[in-house]
């Protein structure tokens, strides 16, 4: 296997852990579907690219990890009993393979991209709630208080005069939000989500309303849930859900029918010759879905409707000179075809010599000195307008690249027996086409769960957390040689989060989770992944004796990854360092997994966020255990703190003082 890391790992089988479900311990077997990559064209990748790629040095690690753990053997493990033959759910199969993409609906021409098979997926409804759920009253409020926080002498914020509550579709449904304390004070509130179209505004009396008016697609019973706030305080709150039941009414022509607004489309920046994609939708709250129409498409553009959606539409076209280019976009109403929505698309177009950089490229740079340097690909940049230059840089910069969204399980199997694994093999083909170390990010994590596990039997989660880690190893194993196998296990007060895996399984899950790991990718590198442990939290109080019980239990641990979602004004460098030195003294290698630095505010400049950079990677490069360092993204353009700028590149793909401060730094000694 190409990416196989240096690692190997003694494996001692000792005691059959006696934790595992009976259902586990019967039958052996697992599924296997290696084999599966997709089928590629080798002509399409041979394109060369319109920013002159580097080669790569000899000294570029790429592909290979470099030096890897060398954690001393285990001092015992325990073996886990094998999967069972039959899986608890479907196996993935043939019908789930992707297909090549053979359409003009890419912004890719240097690799092979396949896309899933052409299906609707209606993720399973869990929490479908009944009359039943309704007539029940109000559930109870959940309350929370900080670790160690005396709730017997202090009451807890409440709702006064809380109900379930019914309207009709097309009517406005208010509700009073009145918190109270019974020890005095004026307890906050904030709802913890809204449906779509609806309010919570305040009426500056101590009271909140929420105020939504539902309409077609809303009939049934849904939740709101709202917060009170303790005055004194903050992390001591009491959350309130009550049941909303939305009937339909007996004449539709009640409901008001709203004119359908274009989905929002961001400006782009893109190269002359580029492939430009956009995949154009509207939306009508009425649940109907508008057509949309592109009157004045740029010269020479296709407008196709997409593969699967047929409401979606797709332009593409390829620019042949530098400067502006516009076009409208029109969402009709479905019902009504004098409702309609329109907004106006504009992309701008440079010379391709306008991307090409001073000095060497960072991966390059990495590579001399045996680093790995990674970003966090963005789940489908193909299908984005700018996806052909997004790829070239990320290509040409890292040597890297992270998994950001395609490999979360709510993603890959949204519902039992349903795969879709386009978006991550083309992640793993892109990573061949650019000789890149593949980070397989997460195996194991509290969100982006696919709703039917909510639903699944308590005492059967530990099989399906085990059956889903070996799927992921199973198909990318070969391929990926990071895995953060657990995403985020400590709450953020200090302590384990209560997520859907610890509520099944306590804190063994994360061994068993490891364990299953090391199992299904004997090479993998394994890594529990977390954030705001750098520097001293709460958190990192719980971490380090986390890792020492780990380490003791002979869990398969390689490394920690460091998130670092930080800020430009950032100054707990030491900390950094000694929280990075306190894991090395452990054994245990160091990755920064998701190094992004926000600008939150006027004061703070480009300059400090490059200083903070700069400085994490200092740290990281005189860490012997600092095996790389991966940025959340590369370009602002697509990042999940976006109004923050908190990447290395602007939106419009320029590089920020920060790269330069990365150039520097790697570059030194
Ligand atoms: O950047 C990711 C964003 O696009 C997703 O909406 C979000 C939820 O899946 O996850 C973001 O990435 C998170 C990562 O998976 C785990 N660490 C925190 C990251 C930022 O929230």
């Amino acid at each position: 296997m190409p990416t196989a890391p240096v690692l190997v790992k003694t494996f001692v089988p000792a005691i059959i852990s006696l934790m595992m479900v009976a259902a586990l311990s019967a039958c052996s077997g697992s599924d296997d579907n290696s084999s599966a990559q997709g089928n590629q064209n080798p002509d399409i990748g041979t394109d060369s690219p319109s920013v002159p790629v580097e080669p790569t040095t000899d000294s570029d690690p790429g592909n290979d990890p470099g030096s890897a753990p060398n954690n001393p053997s285990l001092p015992s493990a325990n073996l886990l009993p094998p999967l069972p033959a039959t899986p608890l759910s479907p196996a993935p199969g043939p019908d789930d393979e992707p297909t090549d993409v053979n359409r003009p609906v890419t912004a890719i021409n240097r690799f092979f991209l396949v896309e899933d098979p052409p299906r609707r997926i209606e993720p399973v409804s869990a929490f479908a709630l009944n009359d039943d759920d309704f007539n029940a009253g109000t559930p109870e409020p959940v309350i929370s208080a900080p670790n160690g926080f005396d709730t017997t002498t202090n009451a807890a914020p409440y709702f006064d005069g809380i109900s379930n509550r019914e309207v009709f579709a097309g009517q406005t449904l208010e509700v009073l939000f009145r918190p109270l304390d019974d020890d005095g004070g004026l307890p906050g509130m904030f709802p913890n989500s809204l449906p779509e179209g609806a309010s919570f505004s305040d009426n500056f009396n101590g009271t909140k309303t929420f105020r939504w008016m539902p309409l077609q697609g809303d009939v049934g019973i849904t939740t709101i849930t709202i917060t009170a706030v303790d005055s004194e305080e903050p992390f001591y709150r009491s959350a309130q859900t009550i049941l909303i039941r939305v009937n339909e009414p007996e004449d539709l022509s009640t409901i008001p029918n709203f004119p359908p607004v274009v989905n929002n489309v961001r400006n782009h920046t893109v190269r002359v010759g580029d492939p430009v994609v956009f995949e154009l939708k509207g939306s009508d709250r009425n649940s109907t879905y508008p057509t949309v129409e592109v009157p004045n498409p740029p010269p020479g553009a296709t407008v196709v409707p997409h593969y699967i959606f047929d409401e979606v539409t797709v332009l593409r076209f390829t620019p042949d000179e530098p400067g502006v280019v516009e076009f409208d976009v029109v969402a009709r109403d479905a019902d009504d075809p004098s409702l309609t929505g329109s907004s106006t698309v504009s992309t701008t177009v440079e010379a391709a010599a306008e991307f090409v950089l001073p000095g060497k490229r960072l991966r390059a740079l990495a590579g001399e000195r045996d680093f790995h340097l990674g970003f966090a690909a963005l789940q489908g940049f193909y299908h984005q307008a700018d996806g052909a230059l997004y790829s070239d840089l990320a290509g040409l910069e890292f040597n890297l690249v992270s998994t950001e969204n395609s490999m979360k399980w709510g993603y890959i199997n949204p519902e039992p027996g349903t795969f879709r694994w386009a978006d991550a093999d083309n992640v793993i083909a892109f990573a061949k086409h650019y000789n890149q170390v593949v980070h397989g990010h997460p195996m194991i994590w509290h969100r982006q769960l696919p709703l039917w596990l909510y639903e699944t039997p308590t005492n059967t989660l530990q099989g399906h957390m085990r059956e889903f880690i070996d799927r992921l190893a199973q198909r990318y194993g070969d391929d990926v040689a990071i895995w953060d196998v657990v995403n985020e296990p400590i709450a953020d007060e200090g302590g384990f989060r209560p997520s859907l895996w610890f509520n099944a399984m306590g804190e063994d899950y994360i061994d068993i989770a490891f364990r299953q790991a090391r199992e299904s990718d004997p090479d993998g590198i394994l890594l529990l992944n977390e954030y705001d442990i750098a520097w001293d939290t709460p958190k990192t109080a719980t971490l380090f004796p986390l890792l020492e019980s780990l380490q003791q239990k002979g869990t398969p641990l390689d490394g920690v990854g460091f998130q670092l979602h930080i800020d430009a004004k950032f100054d707990l460098f030491d900390e950094v360092e000694a929280n990075f030195q306190r894991a090395a003294d452990m054994g245990l290698d160091i990755y920064v997994t998701e190094l992004d630095v926000a600008i939150t505010d006027a004061d703070t400049t480009e300059a400090d966020q490059a200083n903070v950079y700069e400085r994490i990677l200092d740290i990281c490069l005189r860490q012997p255990r600092c095996k790389a360092l991966q940025l959340w993204g590369f370009t602002d353009q697509y990042s999940w703190r976006r109004g923050q700028s908190p990447l290395v590149f602007d939106a419009a793909y320029k590089p920020k003082p920060a790269y330069f401060a990365l150039q520097r730094r790697l570059g030194e000694d």
